[in-house]
């Protein structure tokens, strides 16, 4: 508890430096990132069990399975899989469907080079799955989104067992899963790969966070603050989410802009969720 309360006022004193340091609190303003378009956040300040809370309205909270354990994250604590069977369901939750926009991001850091499963739902039938994972070139592996027919990979290798910042957007309109955007540290990445139609089925898989379901492997290394978006974020806020946390962005942003460093907005965060 204390630890987690610390954790908040930290942020909250780096948003304050983030907003004097950019000198520009309309462009801040603009890139606010709303609570409502979030399908489900899970920031694995919790430590222990085998519940993972949703922070997103919806409360989808997450199942812990095959002992994936909690340990050290980029923000406090986050999850640690070893590559062999461990896994985070979120139950009765199959994800966005068709060719809805969406945003999917979270942090990673590899123990291994291999096809990392990291987030993934949707049967394996030809446009109907949806899979991130890694792409593995030699030693290096890039993100890569597919949807059996097509796929779409960076140019970024995130298997150097440092932290990396991962961001998956599909913007409103788009058709293609070459359409989509793949973000590394906030830096959009090259595209390569092969176009194929967008029509993600949400009738039977569930979203699974380290499971590879049909095809590649478990996910193996550290994994904190993922998220699922209805939306596309633009750059601008895929970067606020990168230097701030997703915690942050969601809820201290532009607060940070509008109050500065009052701190009761953020305890009044704390309080909402304790
Ligand atoms: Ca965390």
């Amino acid at each position: 508890m204390r630890g987690f309360l610390s954790y908040f006022l930290i942020l909250s004193l780096s948003i304050s430096s983030f907003s004097l340091s950019t000198g520009a609190p309309n462009g801040i303003t603009s890139s606010k990132l709303e609570m409502k378009t979030l399908e489900v956040a899970y920031l694995f300040e919790e430590g222990k069990g085998k519940t993972a809370e949703d922070i997103s309205p919806n409360k989808r909270h997450a199942t812990l399975v095959g002992g994936v354990q909690y340990g050290p994250g980029k923000f406090g604590t986050g999850l640690v899989y070893d590559g062999k069977d461990d896994n985070l369901i979120v139950k009765g939750y199959n994800g966005i469907e068709g060719t809805k926009a969406r945003t999917i991001l979270y942090w990673f850091k590899s123990e291994s080079t291999r096809e990392h499963s990291w987030v993934k739902w949707g049967p394996n039938e030809v446009t109907k799955k949806y899979y991130i994972r890694a792409h593995v070139d030699e030693d290096k592996c890039y993100l890569r989104i597919e949807n059996a027919g097509g796929n779409n990979w960076g140019d970024v290798d995130v298997c150097d067992g440092k932290w990396h910042h991962h961001a998956v957007v599909f913007h409103q309109g788009a058709k293609d899963v070459q359409d989509h955007d793949l973000y590394v540290d906030g830096k959009l990445n090259q595209k390569f790969g092969k176009a194929n139609v967008m029509d993600t089925d949400i009738k039977t898989q569930e979203v699974v966070m380290g499971d590879f379901l049909a095809h590649h492997a478990f996910m193996h290394g550290s994994f904190d603050e993922v998220a699922i978006f209805n939306v596309g974020l633009t750059t601008k806020q895929i970067q606020l989410v990168v230097q701030n946390g997703l915690a942050s962005a969601l809820n201290g942003n532009s607060t940070a802009v509008e109050s500065h460093d009052k701190l009761p907005t953020h305890w009044g965060i704390i309080r909402a969720r304790y």
